[in-house]
């Protein structure tokens, strides 16, 4: 009995005190929130209202332009990304990206539009102007051509027609515009390429050396899959069909790929095309290329970004200008390296 009346007393005694004290953090707390949350908006609006560097806010670009210079001399241009046992691979390959594809294209119709070559007219495939060349569409072009992709119904492509811009913004289809929608340096698409060159055929690539690949596709979103390419180096590629060179000797500095219709399109250093990991790539999980992932060619360049890796190639144009990137125009690095 007395000890309860006395843990009553002491209760009655302690609870003011705890209650002021209850109080009195509550208010503490609530001023420090407050106080963070407006330097936070401070510190936001001083972020936003800073120069964009190539569509960037300053620090996000700062960090860009450090992790591309960082990975540029570990890897320099010869480093071997990582390979992996082709059982390593999943089995279906995420498709993502499906800029300036054509679903419905006709295969037969394909040709690749090679340009800036030295003496094309003493091969074959030569034409005078590779622009003559008209790809052919399917009109009757169902989604059963495309069987090979539609297992992926959680991210439904429209496959019967050309994807633009606008209705792939719908989607999460990355690495995605800028943010709130906005094109940094929205930019032609480069003229088609023109001029004397060579058009060549799938057969004409599959008599070159056939290579298989199992290495970690990087999307630069922040996904990443490791897959089975097949296809041929465009080393070899390059040496059966040599640029034309330089009035000093020396090689085109770069070389701008694009699809049949030019709208998505990628310019890379001539160096980088070389490294022994890029290919021209028609297989993947050992079949051939489904639509959804670039058929009938594409490229597989392993240390770079899923945006450099050009999916329905048609034109390869090697120049000495540093090509437009589709990417690389809408905020995001034009070199692309890991
Ligand atoms: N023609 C074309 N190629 C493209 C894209 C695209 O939108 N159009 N997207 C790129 C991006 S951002 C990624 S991540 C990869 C996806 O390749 P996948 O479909 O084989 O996974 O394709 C790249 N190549
Ligand atoms: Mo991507």
């Amino acid at each position: 009995m007395s000890q309860d009346s006395t843990s009553q007393d002491s209760t009655r005694l302690v609870r003011p005190t705890l209650d002021a004290e209850i109080a009195l953090r509550t208010r503490r707390s609530l001023l420090t929130g407050a106080v963070t949350l407006a330097a936070a908006a401070i510190g936001l609006r001083l972020w936003n209202r800073g120069p964009k560097i190539g569509g960037m806010y300053r620090p996000l670009r700062s960090a860009f332009n450090f992790n591309s210079a960082v990975s540029g001399k570990i890897l320099g241009k010869t480093a071997l990304a990582p390979t992996y046992p082709a059982t390593s691979a999943v089995k279906r390959p995420f498709p993502n990206g499906p800029l300036g594809l054509r679903m419905d294209l006709d295969p037969a119709s394909w040709r690749l539009q090679l340009t800036g070559l030295h003496q094309p007219q003493n091969h074959p495939a030569f034409v005078a102007d590779v622009a003559s060349w008209q790809y052919r569409y399917q009109p009757s072009f169902t989604q059963q051509a495309s069987k090979a992709d539609s297992a992926f119904d959680d991210q439904p492509l429209d496959l019967t027609g050309n994807m633009t811009e606008d209705n792939v913004k719908l989607s999460t289809i990355g690495p995605g515009p800028a943010k709130n929608g906005q094109n940094a340096n929205p930019q032609p698409p480069p003229p088609r390429p023109s001029g004397p060159g060579l058009l060549l055929t799938m057969t004409d690539l599959k008599c070159l050396p056939f290579v298989e690949q199992t290495t970690e596709f990087k999307c630069v979103e922040g996904w990443s899959q490791i897959v089975t390419y097949g296809g041929v180096r465009f080393r070899d590629f390059f040496e059966a069909y040599l640029p034309l060179c330089n009035a000093d000797g020396s090689l085109p500095r770069y070389a701008a790929l694009a699809t049949p219709d030019g709208t998505y399109y990628s310019g890379f250093e001539l160096a980088d095309l070389l490294h022994p990991q890029t290919l021209l790539c028609y297989q993947m999980s050992r079949q051939d290329l489904t639509p959804a992932h670039g058929a009938p060619l594409r490229l597989a360049m392993p240390l770079k970004y899923g945006y450099k890796q050009i999916k329905q190639i048609a034109s390869i144009t090697y120049s000495n200008t540093k090509p437009a990137d589709y990417w690389g125009s809408h905020s995001y690095d034009w070199d692309g390296g890991l």
